[in-house]
């Protein structure tokens, strides 16, 4: 089956007790047992729900794995990745990550004894020299979160192919999802996501997930997600379903919309510098256009007016809410440096404070362009 048709129906199928369509929300924390050790296939709830696995097997085909895994947010995903090393061990990520994930690496991961290096991934060069006999994992987001930076998926992963011990590739797919950019076909081991973003889709669910291909990487992962419990309610995962089925959809429409505004903001002579990986002044263009279906729908701009500037235009927009997030089909616009990124401040991955993030909706392209235009006027006049 094709990508749209998986959408909405891989991993479900009617429920054989009532014929609903729908996946029900099983609402339940336990399950009945025919006998003392003898259930259905379902003992307890945080090990595993009808709903969960539904959602499970339905991202593990999305992404072309063999194994899903559902988790109560994308930092609790990222952190039950991480949880496969051990004190000593080494790991070479990205030096544009999301600020959570480099605040969980440092304040949390790093006082327990792992080790951590980052780098221009976008440079094959910087990526190598930075391996030791010690790395475990590579961590990569591409596009990263805020600036838009790729790495370049095929390429890290034949690196790391040569070397012994061959060190796990994870990619956090969250900014591109596996319709745009499919990360274990170009090599990598483990897919990490924010499913609060376009996965649901509509701003009203926290979730995370991870896909493998590997069983005994699967293995060591539900292991893991049993025993430290960080699971998604049945709801949640009903929610993310949901999304999930118009993801294409609106994907294409995200991408379109997002496009025409990065034009709109490369033109505009408050605007110093426009990041969106379908743009011609990407400096990773043809990367992108290797890698990606679409440009997706997040976008970043420096004002050339500095911080002022970014706020102003932030706290300007009408339709463009001012809020931390994306991936939902209502537009966002954030600074980065004062909000998603804050706990990169002083750090060698802070970002400047001039900074603006879009998450580009779904609306009419021609209100978002004029509610833009009229906050970018605000910010001139300052
Ligand atoms: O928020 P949560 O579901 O825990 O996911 C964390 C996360 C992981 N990876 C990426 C690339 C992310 O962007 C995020 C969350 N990001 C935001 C909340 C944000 O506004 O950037």
């Amino acid at each position: 089956m094709r990508f749209e048709t998986l959408s909405i129906h891989a991993g479900q199928k009617p429920d054989p007790t009532t014929g609903a369509v729908m996946t029900p929300i099983y609402q339940t924390s336990t399950y009945v047992q025919d006998g003392v050790g003898k259930h259905r296939g379902y003992e307890y709830s945080r090990t595993g729900n009808p709903t969960r696995a539904a959602l499970e097997a339905c991202l593990a085909q999305l992404e072309a794995g063999e194994f899903g895994l559902a988790f109560s947010s994308g930092m609790a995903a990222t952190d039950t990745v991480l949880r496969l090393l051990r004190p000593g061990d080494h790991v070479l990520a990205g030096n544009d990550v999301y600020g959570g994930t480099f605040r969980l690496f440092e304040r949390v991961l790093r006082p327990y004894g792992l080790d951590f290096t980052y780098v221009d991934t976008g440079d094959l060069k910087q990526v190598e020299a930075a391996l030791r006999p010690e790395t475990c994992l590579v961590w990569l987001e591409t596009p990263t979160n805020p600036w838009l930076n790729l790495s370049d998926i095929a390429q890290i992963a034949s690196l790391l192919a040569s070397r012994s011990p061959r060190p796990w590739l994870a990619v956090d797919n969250t900014f591109a999802t596996p319709y745009l950019q499919r990360p274990l076909e170009l090599g990598a081991d483990i897919v990490v996501h924010s499913t609060t973003k376009y996965l649901g889709g509509h701003s009203d669910v926290v979730g995370g997930a991870v896909v493998v291909r590997d069983p005994e990487l699967h293995e060591r992962l539900a292991f893991l997600q049993n025993a430290v419990g960080a699971v998604p309610a049945p709801l949640d995962c009903f929610l993310v379903l949901r999304g999930i089925k118009t993801l294409p959809v609106r994907m294409d429409r995200h991408a379109a919309n997002a496009a025409l505004l990065a034009d709109f903001l490369a033109e505009h002579p408050a605007v110093a510098q426009v990041r969106y990986p379908f743009h011609p002044s990407h400096p990773q263009m043809d990367l992108a256009l290797r890698q990606m279906r679409s440009g997706g729908g997040m976008i970043s701009f420096v004002m050339k007016g500095g911080e002022a500037a970014a706020r102003c235009t932030a706290e300007a927009t009408k339709i463009f809410a001012l809020a931390e997030s994306l991936g939902g089909v209502e537009s966002l616009i954030e600074v980065p440096a004062a909000m998603t990124h804050a706990s990169t401040s002083g750090s060698q991955i802070a970002v400047p404070p001039g900074l603006v993030r879009l998450s580009v909706g779904l609306e009419n392209v021609d209100d978002l362009l004029e509610d833009l235009s009229q906050a970018l006027a605000a910010a001139e006049r300052l």
